[in-house]
């Protein structure tokens, strides 16, 4: 084997390119001169039977020759194309002046639209928009949140674990609702604070037309000196206003979350009936949007707050609900079935 030989193969491999007028011809080529039983494959391959000196110089040559063949290939294939939609046109077979195939636009997910739509909302308000991790500690989803281990709340909540007991470290789950965010908000800043966390939840859940196993939350969180029940109220009065208009009734009735006290939940009436009672509000006349209530004072001594001087409120509210509300959408489970008959129409 000796560099001359490449010199040969070389002048042989360019000589017959020039003469190929066609792709079927290109591609006999490319098996000939590069495909894996060519002259130029098999000495890259025995490379490693010669002596080290002789190796160098043959397989730096023998590369450098399939990396220009391979230049000459490309060259040649892209000058046939263009002669040959050259000639197309000259012939009249392609009609340049055709307006061009449209391009599909894809678009952003219903829930998605919505979820920007409420956080907009928010920072109109003030409020600042920041983000928290779906695979969340039970101490942020539960402990901090005055929900210890084998407290009954927890059954309001029911749990995808990742990870529970294993080895002593701390259980992990997929968060169960943005409200963590509460707590690592406030362990990283000092009051004023106005910010709503937007993002996805799991929890293990028989799904119904209103319950989906995986869901997106709102929260909401607010803390300052003199923050009241009031406050919260008229922020969440005017988020409904803008969101669905003056027609729709907005509902506030107690509820019990033990990181609230007082605890409330707000529903809108039912756009489906308009409140008479049907399958989608299970007869009730009301869907419910979002839990909310005044921060605990423990959850804000726990943080290094003082309770004596700070107050807040927070809320979580399903964004999947609102957008039910907002499009008429009868069946929470459609949002996650990828139809792009149902998807295409928002
Ligand atoms: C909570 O998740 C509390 N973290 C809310 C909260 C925050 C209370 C701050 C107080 C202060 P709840 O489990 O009720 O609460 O869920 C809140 C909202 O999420 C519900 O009102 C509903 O709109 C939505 N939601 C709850 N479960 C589902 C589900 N399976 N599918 C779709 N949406 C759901």
């Amino acid at each position: 084997m000796s560099t001359g030989e490449l010199q040969t193969l070389e002048a042989q491999a360019n000589d017959s390119l020039a003469a190929i007028a066609d792709e079927t011809s290109l591609e006999d080529w490319r098996v000939n001169y590069l495909g894996r039983r060519s002259r130029l494959t098999e000495i890259l391959r025995g490379l490693s039977a010669l002596p080290l000196e002789e190796r160098k110089q043959v397989g730096a040559a023998a590369n450098r020759l399939r990396e220009a063949l391979e230049t000459a290939l490309a060259e040649r294939r892209d000058m046939l194309r263009k002669r040959d939609v050259q000639t197309f046109i000259q012939q009249g077979r392609i009609d340049v002046t055709l307006p061009g195939r449209p391009i599909p636009m894809g678009r952003l997910h219903p829930v998605t639209q919505t979820q920007r739509d409420i956080v907009a909302c928010f920072e109109k308000m003030g409020f600042q928009a920041v983000e928290g991790p779906e695979v969340e500690w039970d101490y942020y989803n539960f402990e901090a949140l005055r929900i210890p281990e084998h407290h009954p709340a927890r059954d309001m909540w029911d749990t995808m674990w990742i990870d529970y007991h294993r080895d002593g470290r701390m259980p992990m789950l997929l968060r169960t609702h943005t409200s963590p965010n509460q707590v690592r908000v406030m362990e990283r800043q000092q009051p004023p604070i106005r910010v709503v966390v937007p993002g996805k939840c799991y929890r293990y859940e028989a799904t119904d037309a209103t319950h989906e196993w995986m869901l997106t939350q709102v929260e909401g969180l607010a803390v300052d000196e003199g923050i009241s029940m009031a406050d919260l109220k008229g922020t969440l009065y005017e988020f409904a206003q803008q969101l669905f208009g003056q027609e729709r009734r907005v509902r506030f009735r107690c509820d019990y979350f033990p990181f609230v006290e007082p605890g409330a939940d707000m529903s809108i009436d039912c756009f489906v009936c308009n409140g008479e009672g049907c399958s989608t509000c299970k007869g009730a006349g009301w869907i419910e949007i979002m839990g909310a209530g005044m921060v605990h004072p423990e959850i804000l001594a726990n943080v290094g707050y003082d309770p004596e001087r700070y107050t807040g409120f927070a809320f979580g509210m399903g964004v999947e609900r609102v957008a039910m509300l907002r499009h008429d959408i009868e069946d929470i489970r459609l949002f996650y079935q990828n139809d792009l008959r149902f998807l295409e129409q928002f």
